[in-house]
């Protein structure tokens, strides 16, 4: 180089809800030159996605259920929620 350079790093645009990451530049000791005292630099990389809410499904165990017995259903969240999920489901009976 002479005078200045500008070293690009390319970063990854994905889907992922994740930390703020970084791209750090730093200076190495080698043959005819002095490294200054500013021998780093950092950019942050900010993360700009969202988490994805679960979607949560309900399906029932079975088609019938005779009088007096238990009808059933089967509730599943995907993706698998990071925490337990307080779901509001309503049900009637006719
Ligand atoms: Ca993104
Ligand atoms: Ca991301």
């Amino acid at each position: 180089m002479t005078g200045s350079y500008t070293l690009t790093v390319a970063t990854t645009d994905d889907a992922t809800d994740e930390p703020d990451g970084s791209v750090t530049a730093s200076l190495a000791s080698g043959n005819g030159y002095t490294v200054g005292s500013a021998y780093s630099g950092t950019v942050a990389v900010l993360d700009d996605d969202v988490a994805a809410l679960p979607v949560v499904s309900v399906a029932a165990d079975a088609a019938s259920v005779t009088e007096g017995g238990d009808a059933s259903f089967t509730l599943t969240a995907h993706p698998l929620p990071a925490s337990p999920l307080a779901v509001t489901v309503r049900w009637r009976r006719r």
